[in-house]
């Protein structure tokens, strides 16, 4: 029963990550991986252990380093960041500079036209070969853990993002920003190499406001009257441009009137009513009498008939 149980409990036992052999040297810890990956396979496990493949900025470490890897062939934390010449543009996983290289006689010569990772030369001396990065070699992990409380740790930057944008509305730029703070620097660590800043892009917060404008006035309309005063309209629009965005409205009327045909109209002469009569003009026989209004009219007076006469 003891020995079903104690093979039951190895089989849950997931197989654990070799440790590697543990190097310490100037303030950093390295651990010696002898199972052999490719180059971004063996950076990818020295990333999960907090650490990059071993950079190298001294003669000191590259010495150190050759030593650690026996006359054997082993990954380095560099890549080329081109893949054609010039070929000796290269740069270290943990961010730190290019500052310092070794290169062996003739290296490196790019053979095949496919060598972008770098590895010892193997044998007895400390320089460089550039070689096909999916070979698989043992490797060299830089670990930002000493083991102490005074590591010396070398800045490495963060991802890239966008900055904001540099105009709170409307149309502006936005900078992307890294900062060497994955790890940050300590105990006198090595600081990032390169630019904190990158591309730069277009952006908008937000569409500014835009406040109304008016269009020009139209055309005065027709008149009410054709004379003796009348009125007449014309208008605009809030239109040019029309408010957006949270903008102001125009100030003032769409609309406005004035007065037209001011010319007084004809009057044509009318009669009144005719006036009452006035007196005749002889008390007997026949006279006249006249009314108001310019106009004799005859009447026959009652008596005396042959005299009378009429006149206009
Ligand atoms: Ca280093
Ligand atoms: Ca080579």
């Amino acid at each position: 029963m003891y020995i079903i149980l104690v093979i039951i409990a190895i089989s849950f036992i997931k197989p654990s990550q070799s440790q590697g052999t543990i190097h310490d040297f100037n303030g950093k810890r390295y651990i010696l991986e002898n199972a052999a990956l490719t180059w971004s396979g063996a950076e990818a496990d020295c990333v999960s252990r907090r650490g990059h493949l071993a950079s190298i900025q001294s003669d000191a470490e590259a010495n150190f380093f050759n030593f650690v890897a026996s006359n054997r062939q082993i990954w380095l934390g560099a890549t080329k960041t081109l893949n054609s010449p010039p070929s000796d543009d290269w740069k270290w996983s943990d961010d730190t500079c290019w500052s310092y290289t070794n290169w062996n006689v003739g290296e490196p010569n790019n053979g095949g036209g496919n060598e972008d990772c770098m590895a010892t030369a193997g044998g007895s001396t400390s320089v460089w070969n550039d070689l096909n990065c999916a070979a698989s070699l043992p490797y060299l992990c830089e670990l930002d853990d000493c083991g102490t409380a005074n590591c010396q740790i070398d800045g490495g930057w963060s991802s890239w993002s966008w900055g904001a944008c540099d105009a709170p509305c409307g149309p502006g730029t936005q900078i992307e920003e890294r900062s060497c703070t994955n790890p940050s620097v300590s105990n006198g660590g090595l600081s990032c190499c390169g630019s904190a800043t990158g591309n730069t892009q277009s952006c908008e917060v937000v569409p500014c406001p835009v406040n109304g404008g008016w269009t020009a006035w139209g055309t005065w309309g027709a008149c009410s009257d054709p004379c003796g005063t009348g009125s007449q309209e014309r208008s605009r629009t809030c239109t040019n441009p029309t408010p957006a965005h949270g903008g102001d409205p125009c100030a003032g009327d769409t609309s406005e009137s004035q007065d037209c045909n001011t010319n007084p109209c004809p009057v044509n002469g009318g009669w009144t009513a005719w006036g009452t009569w006035g007196a005749c003009t002889a008390t007997c026989g026949t006279g006249s009498q006249r009314t108001v209004k310019n106009l004799y009219k005859s009447n026959t007076c009652p008596r005396r008939r042959p005299l009378c006469w009429r006149y206009i």
